[in-house]
């Protein structure tokens, strides 16, 4: 059914099934809905699928973002978005009207794309119907609105100040051993983090979450020693994900999410291989994730990084047939009821809607590295979902209307010169916008630290500047003027 939408001074026809009447805009009913709108080769917000998808305002004249090769599309955002000749992206969609204002659609279910061309701003949910709400006007205004209304569809789940956390993988990646680890727990005395994470590095492989070589008194001690020293143990765990070398892989193929064809569906390629998504539906993955998470508790770890989660939400025939972003949620609340209220799960790699209301933390862009750009990946490749500290800073900065529902993490930031090779004015912008999303992180060995860089870590973690947005992309804090536009 035609409708007409009455947004001062515009009038704007759309196809949807109902529409109700709101005060700050209006909701619109229909798995499919579709808006004409007279804005022509204007801008388009394009929201990437999971954590690491690409994410920023796009011009509708240019090609929609490029895919990457098909075995690597999981890990840069849905493969079915990627698949679209149109500029589409996951959940929600705006597009730059007149004079600075914006028209905002976005999906209040799961399982929900937006698409744009010239002409119109487009729905679509994988289900029978879906509920959507649509807003103009000024872009903070219109975005604020839309995030109060995905808080009260799936609830926020803010209720204290994100930890100050010391993560493993940004200064050691997967050369993290036990007796590199206690020493860096001893240098970090007296700097005021709450977590201290192990990442990536500590496990038999992608799938045997169990200790390795590298940790010969186990992950239990580990815990133990980390709370000796009056911090909350972290852990890194891909609970989603196996390589076909796990002994996983050999003992539950059933366990693994299939395509029509019934082949294993690819999660994405890396450590030299693809790996493979589990089928979260079937009882006897809930089952092994129930045991591994609890083993990951038991040790003394309450503080959950779970990674690679799209993986859980991947297009594929599952066990218990059901949308899959829907699959995924129910698969994460339940290792969110059995974590309790006192543990902590940051989501990574975690598809953005399905995760609002279950998680405490939610990374919101793609890995930092310490250099600014991956030419070849992101200028030949066309790929801005590759870890780099711009890629890292652009997403996470068109993601941050999120904070209001989630504790958003934009990644660690850097004091460190040595192994770095970011410049003064390329670290300063991150640890900003570490302060504007809330989230303070790094992996800097204190032992790599100047006095003076010690020093400047250690006010960072302490301030909590007053943040006031003046501009898309510019920022006061506490006076200092920021504007991120010329970094991106
Ligand atoms: C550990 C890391 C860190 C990091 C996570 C995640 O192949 N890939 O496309 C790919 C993307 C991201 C990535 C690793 C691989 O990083 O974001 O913080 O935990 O895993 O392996």
């Amino acid at each position: 059914m035609a409708f007409e939408l009455a947004f001062e001074p515009l009038i704007l026809s759309v196809e949807a099934e109902a529409v109700e009447t709101q005060p700050d805009g209006y909701i619109l009913h229909g798995a499919d809905v579709q808006l004409r709108h007279p804005f022509g080769a204007t801008r388009f917000y394009r929201h990437g699928w999971q954590s690491w998808s690409p994410t920023l305002w796009v011009d509708l004249r240019q090609p929609p973002v490029a895919p990457l090769p098909v075995e690597r599309r999981p890990q840069m955002d849905d493969p079915a978005l990627l698949a679209r000749a149109q500029h589409s992206g996951s959940g929600v969609g705006a597009l730059e009207g007149a004079g600075g204002q914006v028209l905002l659609l976005g999906a209040l279910d799961l399982d929900a794309i937006v698409w744009a061309d010239t002409q119109t701003l487009n729905g679509h949910r994988r289900g029978e119907s879906g509920r959507w709400f649509i807003a103009y006007g000024d872009e903070e205004t219109v975005f604020a609105a839309y995030a109060a209304r995905l808080s009260a569809a799936f609830g926020a789940q803010v209720r204290r100040a994100a930890p100050r956390v010391w993560c493993s993988w940004y200064g050691l990646y997967t050369r993290i051993t036990q007796d590199i680890l206690y020493a860096v727990l001893d240098d970090l005395s007296g700097l005021s983090f709450e977590v201290f994470q192990v990442d990536d590095g500590w496990q038999l492989d992608m799938g045997d979450w169990e200790a390795n070589a590298k940790f010969p008194a186990g992950m239990e001690a580990l815990a133990r020693h980390i709370r000796a020293a009056g911090l909350t143990p972290g852990l890194w765990m891909a609970p989603f994900i196996v390589r076909p070398s796990a002994a996983l892989y050999r003992d539950h193929p059933e366990w693994l999410l299939r395509d029509a064809d019934g082949d294993p569906v690819p999660a994405g390629h890396n450590w030299g291989g693809p790996y493979y998504a589990l089928d979260s539906t079937h009882p006897g993955v809930q089952a092994w994730v129930h045991e591994r998470i609890q083993q990951a508790l038991d040790w003394g770890f309450t503080y959950l990084k779970l990674d690679f989660l799209y993986a859980a939400a991947l297009p594929g025939v599952r066990h218990t047939p059901m949308p899959r972003e829907a699959a995924y949620r129910a698969a994460l609340q339940a290792i969110r009821k059995q974590m309790g209220p006192e543990s902590y799960l940051l989501a990574c790699g975690a598809p953005i809607f399905a995760t609002l209301g279950v998680a405490e933390g939610m990374r919101i862009g793609p890995d930092v590295a310490p250099y600014w750009d991956n030419e070849e990946r992101s200028r030949l490749l066309h790929d801005t979902s590759g870890p780099g500290a711009q890629n890292a800073l652009r997403t996470s900065l068109h993601r941050l209307w999120l904070k209001p529902l989630i504790h958003t993490d934009p990644d660690v930031v850097y004091f460190r010169t040595r192994f770095n090779l970011l410049s003064p004015e390329e670290m300063t912008p991150l640890q900003a916008l570490a302060h504007i999303a809330g989230f303070k992180a790094t992996s800097d060995l204190p032992q790599w630290l100047s006095a003076e860089e010690r020093s400047q870590l250690a006010q960072f973690l302490e301030a909590s500047p007053t943040v006031t947005r003046r501009g898309r992309y510019v920022y006061d804090l506490d006076g200092a003027m920021f504007d991120f536009e010329p970094l991106l």
